[in-house]
């Protein structure tokens, strides 16, 4: 079984509908092993963000990802990671594809309702940056 780590974005907190991206997760069967609400710091984006640390629009992502609380889901599933970014649709919501979470929910490249991580190995990275182990459910 494969592991993913998702953010659910400030758009998503502020605009009242993690509950309907949460839905889709569990319609889809996902199973959930750890969820919880996080104010992230400029240090733990610096991190997570470091592939795009460099770009000229970096502060704002910093500014935007920390304007309040995300909410941190590690979700697991079969092939979660490909059907995970599948079902968000491409990062910029406006060139999402009908139907994705991201062409839904989402207003531009920024604004775009989760994050997913890309890889199996950077998920592995990532859940362990958000997440200790037992916050970590396996039931
Ligand atoms: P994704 O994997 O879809 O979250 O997207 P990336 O890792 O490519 O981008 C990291 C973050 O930078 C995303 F939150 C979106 C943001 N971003 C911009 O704000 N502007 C850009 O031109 C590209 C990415």
């Amino acid at each position: 079984m494969e592991r993913t780590l998702i953010l659910l974005k400030p758009d998503a907190v502020s605009g009242k509908f993690c509950g309907k991206v949460i839905s889709r997760f569990e319609e889809a069967g996902f199973t959930i092993r750890g969820c919880k609400m996080m104010q992230l710091t400029n240090a733990i984006l610096r991190e997570h963000y470091a592939h795009v640390a460099d770009k000229p629009f970096y502060p704002e992502i910093e500014k935007f990802m920390s304007s309040i609380p995300v909410i941190a889901l590690v979700l697991e599933g079969d092939d979660i990671v490909n059907v995970m970014r599948d079902m968000l649709g491409v990062t910029d919501s406006r060139k999402a594809a009908p139907g994705t979470l991201r062409a839904t929910f989402g207003k531009d490249v920024m604004i775009n309702v989760a994050h997913a991580s890309d890889s199996k190995e950077t998920a592995e990275v990532e859940v362990k940056r958000f997440f200790k182990n037992e916050e970590l459910f396996k039931y």
